[in-house]
């Protein structure tokens, strides 16, 4: 290893967090069955115990993202429930995540619903889902729409992209000052013929128009095959409306594999972006790196703790690339030369500085290991066995 990659390593490794899902700890499926898993967690606390687990021993996991309709089933009277919860199992909640899809008003959309009930429905449970954020301090609220339609001319477009922007904009001012609302655009599904919110720039535009506190989050999973995701990473930058992400990882569509398990250095060169622009402009970026995974068969938490640890192995390869070298190469045309210098990054094995650093902290050096030492999977297979048994554990 070169001098001086165990301090870039650990500088990076200080600054970086990351939020899981509560619904990546539940049984998930396809829309083609689901596989029940004894150890699956089918309550709200379960989600709690099996995160503070994760974060336990990666000790970068602080938060947990909460879906309201799954998580808040009292709605703000959860609140109580869910602080208990953190305080119990050390783990925060973080972005809170209104369900505007499942519930069946919202057949035909929600904010871009051509009745004006549902879309009043709709502003209302996002309008309780900023209070439950507020109650519980955590800043950022995270909409996804499902919003589209199947069948060319059986929606207007534009009068729907109207809906939207007056129904951002109110939602945006029930923010507090300190809140900030996500806006999460994808391609397709449920939707196949056209989705409201269907790419970046349309998040984008939407954003601006909500108001100051809009930014655009960007799911991995929600590109087309090939896409230049790192691309619109800088482009959301250059702007400063990026948000934060959803990590994943895909082969064909919003496959929620494991982060880097098909594609790590995509991942890489995300990084690489966002440590690009905070070296330039001075600014560190203010983006929230959340995890949206589905494992319908890989062990949840284990899954959790392989992307988490792919996580900071990605993040501290980026911090590797030698950025005065690197513009030097881009000034001259040095193609090669610039190429090589985010190969070489992303070729340097990391692991045992971030061994090193882990041991530092007083965690331990191998997180999976640790944790399949643990005892805790086989408790939990016995305690939740029989409940996912009877698979009352729902989606959420
Ligand atoms: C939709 O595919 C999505 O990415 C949104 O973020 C949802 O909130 C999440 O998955 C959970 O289904
Ligand atoms: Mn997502």
């Amino acid at each position: 290893m070169k001098a001086g990659t165990s301090d870039r390593v650990f500088s990076a490794l200080e600054k970086f967090r990351m939020e899981l899902p509560s619904w990546g700890f539940a049984n998930t499926g396809t829309r083609f069955g689901k596989f029940i898993q004894p150890a699956a967690a089918t309550t709200t606390e379960e989600k709690f115990s099996d995160a503070g687990q994760v974060h336990k021993l990666t000790g970068v996991c602080p938060t947990i993202a909460l879906h309201v309709q799954w998580d808040c089933p009292e709605g703000i009277d959860s609140c109580g429930d869910l602080q208990r919860f953190a305080d119990c199992y050390g783990v925060a909640p973080g972005s809170i995540n209104p369900n505007l899809f499942q519930d069946q008003h919202y057949k035909h959309g929600s904010f871009g619903n051509p009745t004006p009930a549902i879309r009043e429905r709709a502003l209302r449970h996002t309008r309780d889902s900023i209070e439950i954020a507020r109650r519980l301090h955590s800043r950022d609220v995270s909409l996804w729409f499902a919003d589209g339609s199947n069948y060319p001319g059986t929606a207007n477009i534009r009068e729907r992209k109207r809906r939207f922007e007056e129904a951002l904009k109110q939602a945006h001012d029930a923010l507090s000052s300190e809140q900030r609302l996500l806006i999460e655009y994808k391609p397709f599904e449920p939707a196949f013929y056209h989705t409201d919110i269907a790419d970046w720039g349309m998040a984008l535009l939407l954003a601006r128009s909500a108001g100051p506190r809009a930014r655009v989050l960007v799911d991995t999973g929600h590109h087309y095959a090939g896409q230049n995701i790192e691309q619109i990473v800088a482009w959301l930058l250059a702007e400063n409306m990026l948000g934060g992400f959803h990590f994943n990882d895909r082969r064909y569509a919003d496959d929620d594999l494991t982060m880097g398990s098909i594609d790590p250095y995509q991942a890489f060169r995300i990084f690489h972006e966002i440590r690009f622009c905070e070296w330039e402009t001075g600014q560190p970026p203010d983006i929230a790196y959340m995890v949206d995974q589905s494992h319908n068969l890989k062990g949840k938490i284990e899954a959790m703790i392989q992307t988490v640890t792919m996580a900071q192995q990605l993040f501290a390869k980026a911090a590797l690339v030698d950025l005065e070298r690197l513009v030097e190469a881009q000034r001259e045309s040095d193609l090669v030369g610039a190429e090589s210098l985010l190969q070489d990054a992303f070729a340097t094995d990391v692991r045992p500085a971030l061994q090193d650093w882990r041991r530092g902290k007083g965690l331990p050096s191998d997180p999976m290991q640790a944790f399949q030492q643990s005892g805790y999977l086989e408790r939990i297979r016995k305690e939740r066995a029989e409940k996912n048994a009877r698979n009352v554990s729902s989606y959420a």
